[in-house]
C-alpha cells in the first residue's frame, strides 16, 4: 500500500533524480557556451525540483505530453488499420515510437515557433496541435483533410500552426529551414526555427550547407537530427564513418554534440527548452540527435525484415508511452485521470474517422488551386 510518508519517499526520490538530471545537462551547457544566465536559471529550475510535482517540467506540462504522445500513437496506428481498409491512398511513413521526439520539441516551444519535418511527419503536425480529424482527413483524400485532401501523407502542411511542410526530398527543407531562421534574425523576430530530419540525411550535402551557414550566421534555428538507425533498408552504422550521424560531425560545425534518450519524452524537453532559449538570446544554432526507433517499416510496403532478430522487441521494452505512463505514476499521478486520458484520446480518434469516413472527396473544380504561391512581383521592389 501506498503511505503517505512512502508517497512522499518516491516523489522526493524522483526529483533527486531529475534535479541532478537536469543539472547536468545545465552545467554541461555551462561549462562548454560559459553562459552565467543559463546557469542560474537552471539552478531555479532544479531548485523548484525540491518542490515535488512543480519541479522543471511540471505536471501541467507531463499530462499534455502525455495525452500528446498516446494522440500520436493512436492516430497513426488508425493511420495504419485504415491503409489496411484500402481507405488511406498512397504511400505513409509511420513513426510509431518515435512520438516522445516530437511530443518533447513541440512542448518546449512556443506558439510563433516553426517547425519544418520530412515525409515522416504525421506527429510533428499533430504535436503542433492540428486536430487529428484534418491528418487522417488528408491521408485518406478527403475535402476536410488538411489540404482538402490533396497534399496526402507526405505533404502535411499548416502554417497557421507553424508547420511549414513535410518535404519528400530529404534534407531540402534544411537550407529552407535556414532561411525562415534568417527571415526571424533579419527581422529582429524572437520565434525559433525547428528543423527535423532522419540519421540518413546527414549524409546529404544540404545537411552540412545548412549546418555550416547556421553556425556562420549564429542562426535562431535547431536541427533535430531523429536517429532512428535506419535510412529505408540500410542501418545508419554501415554508411558513416563516425558513431553518432547528427552528434559526431557537430564540431565540424563549432557546435556542441548534444545526445538525448529520444525515448523520454522529458528529457527530450529538457534538450529542447535549453536549445530554445539559447537560439532566443541570440546564441545561434543547436544540433541535437535524439536515439529513437521506428516500431514499423520504413513505409506501408516495407515489412522490415533487414531487423536483426529481438531488436524490435528490445526498442519496445522501452516505449515512449510506457516510460511516461511509469512516469506520471511515480509523479503521484492517480491511474484513473492516466486512463481517463486515454480514453478521451481514443473518442477523439474514433470520432475523427467516422467525419473522414462520412466526408466526400474534393470537389474537382479545387484541382488547380493551392498548387503555387503566386506572391507576385512585389517583392522584387
Ligand atoms: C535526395 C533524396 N535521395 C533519396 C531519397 C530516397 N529516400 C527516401 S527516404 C530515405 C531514407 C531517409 O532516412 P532517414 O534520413 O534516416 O529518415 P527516416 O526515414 O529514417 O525517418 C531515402 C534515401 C529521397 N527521398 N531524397
Ligand atoms: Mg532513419
Amino acid at each position: 500500500m501506498l503511505t503517505p510518508a512512502l508517497f512522499s519517499a518516491v516523489v522526493s526520490f524522483c526529483c533527486s533524480r531529475f534535479a541532478a538530471r537536469a543539472k547536468v545537462a545545465a552545467n554541461k551547457h555551462c561549462t562548454t557556451r560559459g553562459n552565467a544566465g543559463r546557469m542560474a536559471n537552471a539552478e531555479n529550475r532544479t531548485s523548484a525540483a525540491s518542490a515535488g510535482l512543480n519541479d522543471d517540467i511540471g505536471e501541467a506540462t507531463r499530462l499534455k505530453m502525455y495525452r500528446m504522445q498516446v494522440e500520436i500513437r493512436e492516430a497513426e496506428q488508425r493511420a495504419y488499420d485504415l491503409f489496411l481498409q484500402n481507405l488511406v491512398k498512397g504511400t505513409s511513413h509511420l513513426s510509431l515510437g518515435q512520438e516522445a521526439v516530437a511530443t518533447g520539441f513541440a512542448a518546449a516551444m512556443k506558439p510563433g515557433d516553426l517547425s519544418f519535418c520530412t515525409y515522416r511527419g504525421h506527429a510533428h503536425t499533430l504535436a503542433r496541435g492540428v486536430p487529428v480529424e484534418q491528418v487522417l482527413g488528408e491521408l485518406m483524400g478527403r475535402d476536410n483533410g488538411l489540404m482538402r485532401g490533396k497534399g496526402g501523407s507526405m505533404h502535411l502542411t499548416s502554417a497557421e500552426h507553424g508547420v511549414m511542410g513535410s518535404y519528400a526530398i530529404i534534407g531540402a527543407h534544411l537550407p529552407i529551414a535556414c532561411g525562415a531562421a534568417w527571415r526571424a534574425q533579419y527581422k529582429g523576430h524572437k520565434d525559433v526555427t525547428v528543423c527535423f530530419f532522419g540519421d540518413g540525411t546527414t549524409n546529404i550535402g544540404a545537411f552540412h550547407e545548412a549546418l555550416n551557414f547556421a553556425a556562420v550566421w549564429k542562426l535562431p534555428v535547431i536541427f533535430v537530427c531523429e536517429n532512428n538507425l535506419y535510412m529505408e533498408y540500410t542501418p545508419i552504422g554501415d554508411v558513416i564513418p563516425v558513431e553518432h550521424p547528427a552528434a559526431s560531425r557537430a564540431s565540424a560545425y563549432g557546435l556542441e554534440p548534444v545526445i538525448v534518450d529520444g525515448q523520454d519524452a522529458d528529457a527530450v524537453y529538457r534538450a529542447a527548452f535549453t536549445a530554445y532559449e539559447r537560439a532566443r538570446a541570440g546564441g545561434g544554432p543547436s544540433l541535437i540527435e535524439c536515439k529513437t526507433y521506428r516500431y514499423s517499416g520504413h513505409s506501408r510496403a516495407d515489412p522490415a525484415k533487414y531487423r536483426p532478430p529481438g531488436e524490435l522487441e528490445r526498442w519496445k521494452e522501452r516505449c515512449p508511452i510506457k516510460i511516461y505512463r511509469e512516469r506520471l505514476k511515480q509523479f503521484g499521478i492517480a491511474e484513473s485521470v492516466i486512463a481517463g486520458i486515454e480514453a478521451e484520446v481514443r473518442k477523439v480518434v474514433d470520432d475523427a474517422t467516422e467525419a473522414c469516413k462520412a466526408a466526400p472527396t474534393p470537389p474537382l473544380d479545387i484541382i488547380t488551386t493551392d498548387v503555387y504561391a503566386d506572391g507576385g512581383w512585389a517583392w522584387r521592389n
